[in-house]
């Protein structure tokens, strides 16, 4: 068995033959994400973050502008290309390789013309009836996240028959639809996104079940960064732990995930999670995958 996560197209060639999962940090330039929400809404301390994401290892900066957080509304969309793209510009003038956390086609079109080298859409498509078709042309990675509503609503849509099944089904459907818009298969990247419309337990089946979904036959990403359901259960082995407390955690999915085969996993803290990815690398080349 290949112990290299496969890639996908498009993808640079920094990027495509690493041969161990890669570590994509989470920049997000807004007033309220749950993590990290108005630490880097200025675009200056957005960029020293995302430069000092690279320097912590983070093979890609993920850049949002808009705050997906369990309850959160809509962003104007004015304000999310104003919060985004001097800071997508400004890292990759310093060639730092971007991906743009967007829902909107327009937001996507206009990072991808300032350099952005993947497209991270928490919606997989279903937010903005237009991106489909501009990723069509795009050429650059498209990571399709099971989503099911806008975060205001997810909460009440967290009903499963069996998460894992149904996860797979709902991706396997936007996989298709992706193609059917025009996307060629080996563009797309598949998330299971955990914590949107999931509550613990269901981001647990899927964690622990990420072979499931490799079936659809694309690479995985997985985010769980610092959260909720990490939170939960530091506090319940009486630890408590706010978001910032969660990176050991993290990085200990980083390693389970990137053990499982996944592709990439979105962090807030790099450095913990380039070790993990690389002890799972290690522990893939040494045949742990298939025992
Ligand atoms: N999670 C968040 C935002 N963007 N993108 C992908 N592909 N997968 C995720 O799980 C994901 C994401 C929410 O976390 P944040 O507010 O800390 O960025």
């Amino acid at each position: 068995m290949d112990a290299s996560p496969a890639s996908p197209a498009g993808l640079p060639a920094a990027l495509a033959d690493l041969g161990r999962c890669l570590v994509m940090g989470v920049l997000n330039v807004t007033p309220d994400s749950f993590s990290d929400g108005g630490r880097f809404l200025a675009a200056d301390a957005a960029i020293e973050r995302g430069v000092a994401l690279r320097a912590a290892g983070a093979d890609l900066v993920d850049v949002g502008g808009e705050s997906t957080r369990p309850g959160a509304h809509r962003t104007p969309v004015a304000d999310e290309l104003a919060r985004v793209l001097p800071v997508v510009r400004a890292l990759v003038s310093d060639g730092v390789l971007v991906s743009i956390d967007t829902m909107r086609a327009v937001v996507a079109q206009a990072a991808i013309e300032a350099g952005a080298v993947v497209v991270n859409d928490v919606s997989g498509g279903l937010a903005d009836p237009a991106m489909l078709a501009l990723m069509a042309g795009a050429r650059v990675p498209y990571v399709v996240m099971h989503w099911r509503s806008p975060s205001a609503q997810m909460a009440a849509l967290a009903e499963y028959d069996d998460v894992v099944r149904d996860v797979r089904v709902e991706l396997g459907r936007r996989l298709a639809e992706a193609v059917s818009a025009g996307i060629e298969p080996g563009y797309v990247v598949l998330d299971p996104g955990l914590g949107f419309a999931k509550d613990g337990s269901h981001n647990w089946s899927l964690l622990a079940h990420l072979r499931e979904l490799e079936a659809l036959g694309r690479p995985l990403l997985v985010g769980a960064s610092r959260k909720r359901f990490l939170g939960e259960l530091l506090d319940a082995a009486g630890d408590p732990a706010g978001p910032d407390d969660r990176d050991p955690a993290t990085a200990a999915t980083s390693a389970l995930a990137a053990a499982a085969g996944a592709w990439c996993v979105r962090v807030h803290e790099p450095a913990p999670s380039r070790d993990a990815v690389l002890v799972a690398a290690a522990w893939r080349a040494a045949g742990g995958a298939s025992q």
